[in-house]
């Protein structure tokens, strides 16, 4: 089977902002990094992806980029990127950089420029715009079409010197590239062959979708998926790695894409990317108000978005699998069980039916070891420009303070962001400074200390399952049919290699997987294919007593809270 290698390989995700701080400024860098390594390589990951650590006024933690092509020194320097990929290489991992392109920081040169005159050269890259016609810039209504700002407000924002609007989709410090230019997209294909000569191996395209859009009259705009989106990626990939030897590892942030603009981005025979991230998933307890206007997940809803995917790039394309990354809540308190006694085994339970799906996971910092939400009590403790806004403007709005706070202690962006729980001592070990956002406190006893070695932990279950992508062809490559649909508390799917398409495999080599997982607290006996009553049990995870006495009456079909369980034909 000759699968390019990022289909066998599992990512994992570093927000080094957070993860380990070599010099006690309290913020992680690319030293803290490199000295912990050796975590990720034991976990089996085979690429490491790390969140912006370029030049940066951290508006938004590093997705306002200053300048492509060095390290803010809060990060270390180039010297440190060198040495990472140098690390990574000689343990036979590969390194991902974040590449951000839909905007620049403010703060860029080219931004200055830009907005230094409306003659400049540089004037063109981004997006400027006079007033509305009858209006006058800055007053209510000014601006040149009705777009609201991701981050909240509208997305233009008034320039008194020049007298006009300039786009941000996000923080008015971002202001967004304009793609239309040829030039723009010439100095990005630039900066991406720089950087591929230094040594990465693949890119996370931050909101590529968005580069193509359409400035339209009120209601009718487009900012994501535009027009021209397949002929900026095409031009891209063709430019900046098209003629690389050997593949690279390209993965398109794309929100709002549609599994029929998946199929496009992921096709190879059309030269875009390799996956995307799609986000339909992550919307199963948004409300129609967005992300924090919060409802309980549906599991049947998230079941069924989660299968449409699988089957929709089945024969062209192919998917990305995360519960996490520096965007969302912990998935243990997201899907998990609110019982304590279980936060282990759900984990488990997520990790499982994850990763036994088709295509490449992502595992975030600290989801290997069931890392949980922050407990905030107070709106100041914050630092997510996304939480911030939105809770000014729903306490402004007059939301009670406890909704608001409530609100924040499910979505907040910032609960991925807490320090990696390393060990039991005052700051986790992440720092011996004070970290730039509190620790949790429970990492007391989840942190990576007391799991790595320890073969009941959640570590060791992704581990297991890691391994199991390594080492059976059927995870790759198998297909993909869900089982129980419609069932409120079960995930439970076959995974198929069929003959012909197996050549390599080998003829012992198992041809049918069944990963079953009960999702809630409550033991449930369900209806599983017969013929799998006697089959091996490839992985179980479960509450100690079945762990103990795996045959102690338990009836085929009949579950315990959050046992998992992967069976093999
Ligand atoms: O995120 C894009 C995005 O649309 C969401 O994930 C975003 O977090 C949004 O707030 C959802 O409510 C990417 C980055 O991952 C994110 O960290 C950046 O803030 C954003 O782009 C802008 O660069």
């Amino acid at each position: 089977m000759s699968e390019p290698w990022w289909k066998t390989s599992v990512v994992y995700q570093v927000y080094p902002r957070s993860f380990a701080d070599s010099n006690g400024d309290g913020v992680g860098d690319l030293p803290g990094l490199i000295d912990r390594l050796d975590h990720i390589y034991a976990l089996g990951a085979d690429v490491v992806w790390v969140s912006p650590f370029y030049p940066s006024p951290q508006a938004d933690n590093g997705y306002d980029i200053s300048d492509y092509r060095d390290v803010d020194p809060i990060f270390g320097s180039l010297a440190d990127v060198d040495r990472l990929i140098a690390e990574l290489h000689s343990r036979g991992m590969k390194l991902v950089i974040d590449i951000v392109v839909n905007h620049t920081s403010d703060e860029h040169p080219w931004f200055v420029e830009s907005r230094s005159d409306t003659t400049n050269p540089k004037r063109d890259w981004y997006w400027w715009r006079p007033p509305r016609d009858g209006h006058t810039l800055g007053a209510p209504g000014g601006e040149p079409t009705d777009w609201i700002a991701f981050f909240g407000g509208p997305a233009w924002e008034p320039d008194v010197a020049t007298g006009e609007y300039y786009l941000h989709l996000f923080d008015p410090k971002q202001p967004d590239l304009n793609w239309e230019n040829p030039a723009v997209r010439a100095a990005v294909a630039d900066m991406l062959r720089w950087w591929l000569a230094r040594g990465v191996d693949g890119f996370r395209f931050d909101v590529i979708n968005l580069v193509s859009k359409e400035l339209r009259p009120d209601g009718t705009g487009v900012y994501a998926n535009g027009p021209r989106i397949h002929e900026f990626v095409q031009e891209l990939a063709a430019s900046a790695w098209g003629d690389r030897e050997v593949p690279i590892i390209t993965v398109g942030e794309c929100p709002a894409a549609t599994v029929a603009d998946a199929q496009l981005f992921t096709d190879p025979a059309r030269g875009e990317f390799d996956m995307v991230f799609q986000f339909e998933h992550m919307g199963v307890d948004h409300g129609p108000g967005g992300r924090y206007d919060i409802r309980p997940v549906d599991l049947v809803a998230l079941k069924r978005v989660l299968a449409h995917w699988q089957t929709g790039l089945a024969d062209v394309g192919w998917n990305s699998l995360y519960w996490c990354n520096h965007d969302q809540p912990r998935p243990v308190s997201r899907y998990g069980s609110r019982n304590p006694a279980y936060r282990s085994a759900s984990a488990k339970a997520l990790a499982t039916v994850l990763h036994l799906q088709r295509g490449t996971p992502f595992v975030y910092q600290g989801e290997e070891l069931g890392m949980t939400n922050y407990p905030f009590t107070e709106l100041a403790a914050l630092d997510d420009v996304e939480s911030r806004n939105w809770s000014r403007e729903a306490l402004e709005r007059g939301m009670p303070f406890e909704q608001v706070l409530a609100a924040v202690n499910v979505q907040s962006r910032d609960h991925a962001r807490t320090p990696m729980q390393w060990d039991a001592s005052p700051h986790a070990g992440f720092t011996t400074g004070t970290p730039w956002l509190p620790v949790n406190p429970n990492h007391v006893t989840i942190n990576a200390a007391a799991q790595v070695g320890d073969p009941d932990s959640v570590f060791a279950h992704y581990q297991r399952l890691i391994r199991l992508r390594h080492d059976e062809p059927i995870v790759v490559a198998g297909d993909f049919t869900m089982l129980l649909p419609e069932h409120p508390q079960v995930f439970a799917y076959l995974r198929r290699l069929p003959a012909t398409a197996d050549s390599a495999a080998g003829s012992d080599a198992p041809r049918e997987l069944l990963v079953v997982a009960n999702l809630g607290d409550d033991a449930v006996d369900v209806e599983l294919p017969p013929e799998w009553e006697h089959s091996e049990i490839v992985l179980r995870s479960a509450p100690d007593e079945v762990a103990s006495n795996p045959e102690a009456g338990m009836p085929w079909g009949r579950l315990l809270p959050w046992e998992a369980r992967i069976h093999r034909l």
